[in-house]
């Protein structure tokens, strides 16, 4: 069990930065275009689903080197999915993580392409860099590419995000809101657990723990998402600027109230935890990363 999560957040925080930016590409690359790429790559984060990849490899008692370049390609993948969200044709936000969006910093064809070419990277650092490591079997990498294509793609989370503009200004039931959340949020998470399932050679039960797991938290992690955000409207005196009341989205508070959806935040984080506990893996950095997913404040 790790004795501090704040130290094991640090330290593995720190791991993974250092690898983010010598994972893209530089030579051949326009200037402009890899700033952009970097810029928001390194605009601070929480890195929770690249954590998620190392603390699978680490549970099953693997190198954690061998997770790096999947915990990198998913850390590209869901920057190009904040830099897209933030266009104007999307949330048209100014800041992200308190600093200028992509947008705002370098224009908005610049923004597109950065997103698009973080996208592409993800896929041939997978590639190039799995399949020159004797350590993974080729079909190991086909695996990944394959969970991560499937779970960013249209059958998740850009498919999570369409819903997700459609449903706006609906009245929308617990079923859509779930769909749009297990797609657009928990897709990414699950790719993370499966993919460091993969690279760890987790067996099959715990392969569905792992996946178990994955929903459980990604669900969870929407749920106080919500909470958040009703928690910070609240302390700005109901004034909701910005907010998803702001702009109609449905919430779980504002379908099931805030209590009720603190009481199925618990409920999700006992049943990761759990799924965990059953294959044995109740001493691995998975158990506390589920309350971290809980209590976050940001
Ligand atoms: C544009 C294809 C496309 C998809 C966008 C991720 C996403 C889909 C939209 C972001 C909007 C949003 C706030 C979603 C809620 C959950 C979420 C993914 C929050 C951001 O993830 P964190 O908290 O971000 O892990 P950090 O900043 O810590 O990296």
């Amino acid at each position: 069990m790790v004795d501090s999560l704040h130290t094991y957040l640090e330290e593995k925080t720190a791991y993974i930065e250092t690898h983010l930016v010598p994972a893209l590409e530089k030579e051949g690359v326009p200037a402009s275009l890899y700033e952009s790429m970097k810029y928001s790559l390194m605009a601070g984060g929480k890195r929770l689903r690249p954590m998620l990849v190392l603390a699978v490899l680490e549970a099953l008692e693997k190198p954690l080197e061998r997770g790096v370049p999947f915990a990198c390609a998913l850390e590209m993948i869901h920057t190009y999915s904040l830099i897209h969200d933030d266009l104007p044709a999307m949330d048209d936000d100014d800041l992200r993580r308190g600093k200028p969006t992509n947008h705002k910093m370098f224009g908005e064809a610049t923004a597109i392409l950065a997103g698009d070419a973080l996208l592409t990277r993800a896929f041939s650092l997978i590639a190039e860099s799995y399949l020159a490591n004797a350590d993974v079997q080729p079909t190991t990498t086909v695996k990944l590419i394959a969970e991560l294509g499937k779970r960013a793609g249209a059958t998740g989370m850009v498919g999570g995000q369409m819903a997700d503009i459609e449903g706006e200004g609906k009245k929308l039931d617990l079923t859509q809101l779930e769909y749009i959340h297990q797609h657009k949020t928990g897709d990414l998470l699950v790719a993370a657990l499966r993919g460091g399932g993969y690279l760890a050679e987790a067996n099959e039960s715990q392969m569905r723990a792992l996946t178990h797991y994955g929903f459980c938290i990604g669900h969870a992690f929407q749920i106080q998402d919500d909470i958040l955000n009703v928690e910070g409207d609240e302390k700005q005196l109901g004034k909701a600027v910005g907010s998803d009341a702001d702009r109609e989205k449905a919430t779980y508070p504002s379908l099931l109230g805030l209590e009720e959806s603190k009481q199925r935040l618990d409920a999700l984080i006992t049943e990761a935890k759990t799924a965990l506990a059953e294959v044995g893996l109740q001493h691995s950095a998975l158990m506390p990363l589920a309350d971290y997913v809980k209590n976050r404040t940001k």
